[in-house]
């Protein structure tokens, strides 16, 4: 049996994705918690031979660093496709592969082009709170000399300096967010239990990690069976099953709950009823 070792961080789109795959497949793993944005971990020299990109997730096999979600997905489908449950259908065909590429982060495309892409922009007011934690100096520093992707260095200097989302960026991805919500609702109406269907696939490891986090950035309302019903059904399932507290619940770093509340107290996000105009505008 190959030795395995994830690193990620708790509350990343994409570690969750992973963490999910592994849950589902039944693959042990020793954890390396890497902090991002209040620590700069990822942009450290020894995690940077690692993954290039200095993105999280990579998985270590045997030694060998494998980054990318959705690679470490097909990686651990190959190499174990009678354990678990099988994330690739074996029909393999071009909707699935359309769904995955929506439902992914590609770290290739703009923010909130696809599901996948705004679950990273309606992330950074978190994520600004987080950078805020470091001075102005070592951000600039850090990010310029270090990050892997190019696009994303001027992205998190801007957010620092701002210490939020850059004017307009979050009013634009609640648009977004609300085109692919009302998407990913019609898609169910198939009535079928998970995304793809009748069998649990990669792509709701994508979904339901960016499902958690739309729950967990505080859009309320989205979950609870009136306007969204598919969506409610879906969420209800995917968040009893084992994988989801596994992977995704105690692997929480802690970080992310104090910035929350400090930025919408009990209540909910200050863009909830934004939202709510924009998917009212699409129903
Ligand atoms: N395509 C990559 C995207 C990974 C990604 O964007 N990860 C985010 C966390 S969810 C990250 O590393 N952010 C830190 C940064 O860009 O500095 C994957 O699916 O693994």
């Amino acid at each position: 049996m190959a030795q395995i070792e994830l690193y990620g961080y708790g509350e990343s789109v994409a570690s969750n994705i992973t963490r999910l795959a592994l849950s589902e497949k039944k693959i042990s793993y020793k954890y390396n918690l890497v902090y991002l944005e209040s620590k700069g971990q990822h942009l450290r020299k020894e995690y940077r031979k690692l993954n290039p990109k200095t993105l999280i997730p990579t998985l270590v096999i045997d030694g060998k660093p494998l980054p990318d979600s959705l690679e470490i997905m097909k990686y651990i489908d190959q190499q174990y496709p009678n354990q678990g449950e099988l994330l690739f259908p074996s029909d393999n065909n071009k909707e699935f592969h359309d769904l995955v590429d929506y439902l992914f982060l590609d770290d290739k495309k703009e923010l909130g082009e696809t599901f996948g892409t705004t679950g990273g922009g309606i992330s950074i007011p978190v994520l600004a709170r987080l950078l805020c934690k470091r001075s102005f100096f070592s951000v600039v520093w850090d990010y310029l000399k270090n990050h892997g992707v190019s696009k994303r260095k001027p992205i998190f200097i801007m957010v620092r300096l701002l210490g939020g989302p850059p004017p307009g960026v979050y009013k634009k991805m609640m648009a977004y967010l609300a085109k692919h919500l009302i998407y990913t609702e019609n898609y169910l109406n198939h009535g079928k239990e998970f995304i793809y269907g009748d069998t649990y696939s990669a792509a709701d490891c994508c979904l339901t990690a960016l499902l958690h986090r739309v729950n967990e950035m505080r859009f309320n309302g989205v979950f609870d069976g009136e306007k969204l019903p598919n969506l409610s059904k879906y969420w209800n399932n995917i968040s009893s099953r084992p994988s989801y507290m596994e992977a995704i619940i105690s692997y929480e770093t802690g970080e992310w709950k104090p910035e929350l509340e400090a930025l919408y107290g009990d209540g909910p996000n200050d863009h909830n009823d934004l939202l709510w105009t924009e998917i009212n505008k699409l129903l």
